[in-house]
């Protein structure tokens, strides 16, 4: 299957991430995605150079105010001499925008920068550098040139993006993630497919900001499994198994939260539950948020999945049968990472 790929997505360096208060070298790095490439060019992948879409396709998402602060947050952190006055050499914020200070009314968006990014941020662990938007920016061109491939014919596409983008709300940034190719590549098939489109998620970690951008949307379904946020796991606030979608999007939500330690068989049957759930929805195409740190071996989630549990969930999913995107989410252990996410492609290509 086609491997969609632009070098700038390498230009992000954020510098580490600021866990209780404390600054932490952090692991979302752009040696994952050279790991991903490595494993997957020694399968003879054929990669494809991502090409440049117009901003519409983000504004079917995002609000331009959250595309307007991040396209120039580091400059106007530069400009504010943050990094050379006060020593803070990434983007970063200090006081936040909590929904209960106005008593649920719309706060202002703040003119100083160093206020804007409680405004725009919900957590301490996503800084922006020189290069995050460039490759944020790159990310999103990646996901919608796979679903350019899905839309000429293939049956397949895999779209190696990085940052990753599920954590990602109409509004607001967090959990290493700044634009949302997910629910990107979602609503650009949406234009293009006669029924719904499913958003599969089986990343470690709850999709918060795919699942909030459709919550009300009859038109995209979003399921998504990952360990219990109820026992302490990012991103805590979200990914219930009662968040069911409201309004036009009633019932077209689903969570399935597992416990810590999960691991093979209890994880294939929630990746099963969702594919046929999807099924039984009429999906017509289906995005893949293809995280992969729900192995074992991940420093970053306590689920214990092997690579041929990879293997058997890329079959579950590719035996729907439908037209595929399949978007990079998380994945940290560097050494495995790049053979997971191998078995996930080559299983979705026997599942057919
Ligand atoms: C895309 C994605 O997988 N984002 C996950 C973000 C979750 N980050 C939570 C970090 C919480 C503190 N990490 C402690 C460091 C352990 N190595
Ligand atoms: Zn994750």
């Amino acid at each position: 299957m086609p491997v969609v790929w632009n070098d700038r997505c390498r230009l992000h360096d954020p510098g580490g991430e600021i866990f209780v208060g404390v600054r932490t070298a952090g692991t979302e790095l752009a040696a994952r995605t050279d790991a991903i490439l490595a494993a997957l060019s020694q399968a003879d992948a054929h990669v494809v150079d991502a090409e440049q879409h117009a901003d519409s396709a983000l504004l079917a998402v995002h609000d331009a105010a959250l595309l307007e602060f991040l396209e120039s947050a580091w400059d106007d952190w530069t400009d504010a001499k943050l990094d050379r006055e006060r020593g803070q050499d990434r983007v970063v914020p200090y006081a936040f925008a909590h929904a209960g200070l106005t008593s649920g009314r719309p706060a202002a968006v703040p003119a100083a920068v160093w206020a804007k990014t409680g405004y725009f941020a919900y957590d301490t662990m996503t800084l922006i550098g020189p290069g995050t938007w460039d490759a944020a920016r790159a990310a999103v061109d990646v996901a919608l040139t796979a679903v350019d491939l899905v839309a000429a014919g293939a049956p397949h596409a895999y779209a190696c993006c990085r940052p990753p983008g599920h954590h990602v709300c109409r509004g607001c940034y967090g959990g290493s993630c700044y634009l949302n190719n997910s629910p990107i590549a979602g609503a650009s098939l949406a234009n293009k497919s006669a029924g719904p489109v499913a958003v599969l998620d089986i990343d470690a970690h709850h999709g918060n900001g795919t699942q909030e951008i459709f919550y009300e949307r009859g038109d995209v379904l979003v399921g998504s499994v990952h360990v219990d946020p109820g026992a302490g796991w990012f991103p805590h606030f979200l990914g219930f198994a009662d968040e069911t979608g409201t309004g036009a999007g009633a019932n077209t939500n689903k969570n399935l939260p597992l416990a810590p330690g999960t691991g093979d068989e209890l994880w294939l049957e929630a990746v099963d539950a969702l594919a046929a759930w999807a099924r039984e929805g009429g999906a017509t195409s289906l995005v893949v948020a293809l995280g992969v740190d729900a192995a074992a071996g991940d420093p970053e989630s306590p689920l214990n999945v092997s690579a041929s549990g990879f293997r058997r969930a890329g079959r579950l999913l590719g035996a729907l049968g439908l037209p595929t995107v399949l978007v990079q989410e998380g994945g940290y252990d560097l050494e495995t990472l790049g053979q997971l996410v191998r078995e996930v492609l080559l299983g979705i290509e026997e599942g057919l």
